[in-house]
């Protein structure tokens, strides 16, 4: 462990550096910790990484190129790159027992796109994709390339429903992937909210997917990859996972056996920056015989690998080996569910009726709130969450009827089950005095809200306050 002297010293001279330069950046960066210190972040997808990631970005690993792999680069000089690739790819293979680690991708979109790419290098039929694999690319007639966009088009994908709490990035029409794949998406059960297999399963036998994808960023149960995998390979699928959300769940041993995904899938994805607590990037886990195509991702569909990032990946990969990483996955667990449990005690509905990850869907229709209006108060209430569809959402992907909340972040704060219970009572005060507003014509409008100052002003104060046992980067005085 570094001294907090030492901590503190390197951000305060990392800003007085700055300042030197661009006084504004340093006084948002300033302002940025200030206002992560002051306001209860229930983002599911956030985290608060530590001092040594975040030192670990800020060097002249940034000013270099490493096009390639591990010792085969197209620029010289990339000893010192590819000694934290080796790294971060060792830590993240020993940490989620994976045959294989890239751990090149800029996000989790990026990490999918390379998923995308090598399933389609290995399991589409065309004469031309081999030449164009095996060939240099000016050999290729045109009408080899007209054959590889027909044949490598219109792939089929199975995914979760946005509604249902699956990414944007499985196959729907805002992204590429809906656009490149003849996607079909299976939901949940409308009585339960749970994932039905059978029906999943008969989908898959309907639509014939060349891809099975599984994982969520809005589900808060978890998923049985066992099952899952048994399906794709009932109608020969690849069997592809997002594990962005839950990875530090996978990671601390909170999710094994059937609901760990790396045994199960051919290929699994994920960021590095939600559960996992490393800086904001991505990371591509397979099965050998899709590792060669996965090494392809940089230029394939990457620009030139972040080489601070990939450092600061090793670093956070090496923490989440330590002992007590396990500890804080099953921590955030027990307080995603101790914050279900006192909302519904106080009496909210939430998705699926409750939590066994770290997140939770709170329905807000029985406010008699949108997922916007409900944001919106919560955020001048000092609570930061994001509004999220619900299953059959009525009001739409813009207005939204439910707000999700997760624990990863208070969590890192230390924050336990009694904070959380708190918590659910702050939550509960806003949006049980929060009111639908109006528009100018005096119809119902979706966004407007009405909320008593007093109110918002009573519950920032108590968020605060219950805060102030839990320093965030305490060791860090920038005054
Ligand atoms: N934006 C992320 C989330 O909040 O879940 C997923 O990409």
């Amino acid at each position: 462990m570094s001294s907090p002297n030492a901590e503190s010293t390197a951000f305060r001279s990392a800003l007085e550096v700055i300042r030197a330069v661009e006084p504004r950046v340093a006084d948002a960066i300033g302002a940025e910790l200030a206002d992560q210190r002051e306001s209860l972040k229930l983002i599911a997808s956030e985290n608060y990484a530590s001092p040594a990631t975040l030192l670990a970005m800020g060097n002249w690993f940034s000013d270099k190129y490493a096009e390639g792999t591990v010792g085969r680069r197209f620029y010289a000089g990339c000893q010192n790159v590819d000694t934290v690739e080796a790294l971060a790819a060792e830590h993240a293979r020993e940490l989620f027992g994976a045959a294989h680690a890239y751990v090149q991708p800029h996000s989790g979109i990026d990490a999918n796109l390379v998923a995308f790419w090598a399933i389609l290098a290995d399991r589409v039929e065309s004469p031309a994709l081999k030449k164009a694999q095996v060939r240099q690319v000016n050999d290729l007639t045109e009408a080899d390339w007209f054959a590889l966009r027909r044949e490598l088009g219109n792939q089929r994908m199975l995914g979760m429903s946005l509604d249902a709490g699956g990414h944007l990035t499985h196959g729907f029409r805002p992204n590429i992937s809906g656009k490149m794949f003849d996607q079909r998406s299976y939901g949940t059960d409308p009585a339960t909210g749970l994932i039905d297999y059978d029906r999943v399963a008969e989908a898959a036998r309907e639509f014939k997917p060349l891809i099975l994808v599984a994982g969520y960023s809005a589900y808060p149960r978890k998923v049985n990859f066992r099952i899952m995998r048994e399906i794709a390979d009932s109608v020969g699928a690849t069997f592809m996972v997002d594990m962005a959300h839950f990875a530090g769940l996978v990671a601390g041993k909170v999710f094994t056996g059937d609901f760990d995904p790396v045994p199960h899938a051919h290929i699994v994805t994920t960021t590095t920056h939600k559960s996992l607590r490393g800086p904001r990037g991505g990371m591509v886990l397979c099965q050998p015989e899709l590792a060669d195509q996965v090494d392809r991702g940089c230029p394939m569909v990457l620009g030139g690998p972040l080489p601070h990032v990939m450092a600061a990946k090793a670093v956070a990969l090496a923490e989440a080996r330590r002992p007590d990483f396990a500890d804080y996955a099953s921590r955030i667990v027990a307080n995603a569910q101790a914050l279900a449990e006192g909302l519904l005690r106080r009496g909210a509905t939430l998705v699926t009726g409750g939590t066994d990850n770290h997140l939770a869907i709170i329905d807000v229709t029985s406010y008699g709130l949108t997922g916007r209006q409900a944001e919106q108060a919560l955020l001048d209430s000092g609570i930061v969450t994001n509004r999220n569809s619900v299953p059959q959402d009525p009001n739409g992907a813009w207005y939204t009827s439910g707000i999700r909340i997760g624990t990863p972040a208070l969590t890192t704060r230390g924050l336990g089950t009694a904070e959380m219970d708190q918590t659910a009572e702050l939550i509960h005060t806003v949006l049980s005095q929060t009111t639908p507003g109006a528009n100018a014509d005096g119809t119902p409008s979706k966004a407007k809200y009405v909320l008593d100052p007093a109110v918002a002003d009573k519950v920032s104060r108590q968020a605060a306050e219950l805060l102030t046992g839990f320093p965030l980067y305490g060791s860090v005085d920038l005054t």
